[in-house]
């Protein structure tokens, strides 16, 4: 960045009657203009990072303080009498749904922080992540334009499109260049679709519904296009480079596929080195296994992708024979290995006229990490099992992070500056320095306690705002923010909520420290049992929040359109996070990082990385709850069955709120929908398939320690400092520096 330059610009640029818009635009513009080129990329190894989703939120704040100007900027803005937090005005770029698009954007953060040449490709989707609006209870979606906005932070590329062809249609791949700013600048390259015949709709909308054939075609479209757009672009730059020795082309490149969604590319990679290049298949299958790589982000079958054949050869014939013959490869590769019929058929790539996608990837990948240790043991032992035993050293593990930059420094100032005090600057550069505030917790817990004060006041200025709803600083604050679904149990949560209110209003539950409970989640549009979980949570807040009664010790809240933004406020405003998804489903999660790294204790399951947030920050300092992947082994062996549960009262109570008419439903039957999956069954699952009834009661326990504990204010902030300092090995930054040196072999 040249500084001075833009600051200069700044001080220049006339701000009289603009709107923020235009501002932003302007003022984003400069940044661009003096911030320095894209790091080339010829000469040395690259990874390539693909993923469908990059869920980058606002740039502007965080581009600023990448580039070290965002300090200098507000106080220019200032002088102009130009507040800086107008620009919140300016709408995230959800083009990501949840945890594996901000998964991405951090990582693309850290890289360039580190100065790492890491690369994202993906879609810039005109719509991102639909925007939630509550109705009368129910979540409604509205399109997200947030292009409407302008988007400063691109370039557009014109030159560089290239044609992507299906058998039934050829559309242009533009790319949109965002620089990713850091040591290094890194380039996040989005295309976009263009061309005749609907071409535009391919990059129209994230997670179009695919609930037809036609939605199902649209998103197979989608993994090709972007897929098909980078690997062609990085084989077109081999050549240029190194010309036609395609035996290098591994020592160049290392491609991460973010999930099974991009792993199309891998048969697109195969395709054009024997189609276009002449390869021999055995050849162009070995320079593919050298160079790709796989990321696992969930055991739920249901998110496992396959596709059926005739969908597969109707767009894409060449891909779908590529797809068979790395299966006769594979079979044949196990069978000589020793693998009998049932360990060749766990592994099918192609099999029953369907092509498994998981199974795909983990045979091309030179490595298959999972994100969190219990997830990868769970990937060895379970799902990827049979792989795990014909390729033993092809799995391995890389917990997640968060980046800390975003997360902490920009999203909580008034801590950074506290933890610049105590224990100096030097952990902004280096976070693992982060430990020095180890022994220094019960020193800062006062100024701790008026820090938490601060961001929560700040918070709950905003939700009253936003949502109408008014609740003191003073509350002990507790936070479930993530997608709504039923393994991540916002349902036991609402119960538990109310079983506290019943124990508030009969006098039951004494000496209750006033608590705010706050959810935020978005659903997927069609997922009825999520939607219904939604409105159940607006039922309960309304009923409590309005009873004067118990008010003043007991609020909820439903925070609207929840989002990359409305987290930064969340996560430094909270003192409780709640991370409750049944054992052995979370893969990892990534919201309990950024609490723990803001000082907030989990109150969660022994699940993804919670596990391993409690084993460095200290069982003494969280509170752990509820089956571990051991008991929901030997519940489901033992075949459990929910109508035990309803034994205890405590069951019984929260099973009958959804039909005794308490709450209503509108009508919709939603509310009998969950208690049917309670106690009967949905879809294919078995009764009470995420343990909710069965983890019910001692989660309630957990939450009311947390209450009595909270009394002692200045011990829990030790507790809650206790995690903060020991939050530094979830900062991205380490995570990415084990993918650069045990997966990627990069360098800075
Ligand atoms: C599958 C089939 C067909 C269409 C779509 C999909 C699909 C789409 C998105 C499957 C999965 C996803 C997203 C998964 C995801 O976000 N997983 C989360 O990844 C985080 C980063 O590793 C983890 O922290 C979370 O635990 C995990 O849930």
């Amino acid at each position: 960045m040249n500084t001075e330059l833009f600051l200069n610009d700044l001080n220049g640029l006339d701000t009289e009657n603009k709107d923020v818009i235009t501002l932003y635009n302007e003022i984003s513009a400069l940044a661009m203009k003096h911030a320095g080129e894209i790091a080339p990329t010829a000469g040395k190894r690259n990874a390539y990072y693909l993923s469908m989703e990059f869920l980058i939120g606002r740039s502007f704040y965080n581009n600023l303080m990448e580039l070290g100007v965002l300090e200098q900027t507000r106080e220019i803005l200032e002088k102009k009498g130009i507040d800086i937090n107008v620009f919140e005005e300016i709408e995230d770029a959800a083009l990501g749904n949840g945890g594996l698009g901000r998964l991405a954007a951090c990582f693309l953060d850290s890289a360039a922080g580190l100065g790492l040449p890491l690369h994202g490709y993906g879609i810039r989707y005109k719509y991102g992540l639909f925007k939630q609006a509550i109705e009368n209870g129910f979540q409604t979606e509205l399109p997200d334009d947030w292009q409407r906005f302008g988007d400063p932070w691109s370039v557009r590329r014109e030159s560089e499109k290239r044609l992507i062809e299906f058998a039934d249609m050829k559309v242009y791949a533009v790319p949109y260049d965002m620089p990713v700013f850091g040591k290094r600048i890194n380039r996040l390259r989005l295309f976009q679709a263009e061309g005749e015949g609907g071409a535009e709709k391919i990059s129209e909308y994230l997670y179009p519904a695919d609930d037809t054939e036609e939605g199902k075609l649209l998103r197979l479209r989608q993994e090709y296009f972007f897929s098909a757009a980078t690997v062609a672009e990085l084989l077109d730059k081999h050549v240029k480079e190194h010309g036609r020795n395609f035996k290098t082309f591994a020592d160049y490149n290392v491609i991460q596929l973010n999930d099974t969604h991009p792993v199309i590319a891998a048969a697109e990679f195969i395709r054009l080195l024997t189609k276009k290049y002449r390869l021999a298949f055995a050849t162009a299958l070995d320079v593919a296994k050298r160079t790709f790589a796989y990321t696992n982000h969930t055991v739920l079958p249901e998110a496992l992708e396959c596709w059926k054949e005739d969908y597969v050869t109707k767009i894409l014939p060449e891909i779908a024979d590529v797809m068979k013959k790395i299966s006769v490869y594979a079979v044949r590769e196990q069978t000589a290995a020793g693998c009998g019929k049932d360990e060749v058929a766990a592994m099918a790539i192609y099999k029953g006229e369907t092509f498994y996608m998981a199974n795909l990837a983990v045979y091309i990948a030179k490595s298959v990490n999972g994100v969190a240790m219990l997830h990868t043991e769970i990937l060895k032992a379970s799902l990827f099992a049979t792989a795990h035993k014909t390729y033993p050293d092809k799995i391995q593990n890389k917990t997640n992070g968060i980046t800390h930059r975003r997360w902490l420094e920009l999203c909580n100032k008034e801590f950074s500056s506290l933890i610049d005090e105590a224990i100096g600057k030097d952990w902004r550069g280096d976070i693992s320095r982060l430990s020095a505030l180890r022994g220094k917790t019960e020193g800062l817990a006062e100024k701790f306690i008026e820090v938490k004060r601060e961001k929560k006041r700040r918070l709950l200025q905003y939700v009253a705002e936003k949502e109408g709803v008014e609740v003191s600083p003073d509350f002990l604050v507790f936070a479930q923010v993530k997608r709504l679904h039923e393994y991540k149990r916002q349902l036991m949560t609402a119960f538990a909520i109310l079983d506290i209110y019943y124990g508030l209003k009969s006098g039951e539950i004494t000496n209750f420290y006033p608590s705010l409970f706050i959810f935020g989640a978005k659903s997927a549009p069609a997922y009825r049992r999520a939607k219904a979980i939604i409105k159940f949570i607006n039922e309960i807040a309304a009923k409590i929040n309005a009873d004067e009664s118990v008010n003043k010790l007991l609020k909820v809240v439903f925070v609207c359109n929840y989002n990359v933004s409305y987290a930064e406020k969340i996560v430094a405003g909270t003192d409780v996070s709640l991370q409750v998804s049944t054992a052995g489903l979370e893969a990892s999660g990534t919201g309990n990082m950024k609490f723990m790294m803001n000082g907030a204790v989990t109150c969660g399951t022994m699940d993804g990385a919670n596990i391993e947030i409690v084993e460095k920050a200290g069982a003494e300092n969280n509170y752990i709850f509820g089956a571990e992947v051991d008991d929901v082994e030997r519940l489901k062996a033992e075949g459990y069955n929910p109508e035990k549960t309803l034994e205890n009262p405590v069951c019984k109570r929260a099973a009958e709120a959804l039909i005794n008419g308490e709450f209503s439903d509108g009508g919709t039957g939603g509310f009998k929908e969950l208690y049917d999956s309670l106690l009967k069954g949905a879809s294919w699952h078995s009764p009470d398939n995420y343990f909710v009834l069965y983890d019910l009661p001692d989660y309630i326990r957990a939450l009311l320690k947390i209450n009595a504990d909270y009394s002692d204010k200045r011990a829990f902030a030790v507790k809650q400092l206790n995690n903060a300092a020991n939050s530094a090995y979830f900062s991205s930054d380490r995570t990415i520096k084990e993918y650069a040196e045990e997966i990627w072999h990069i360098q800075p």
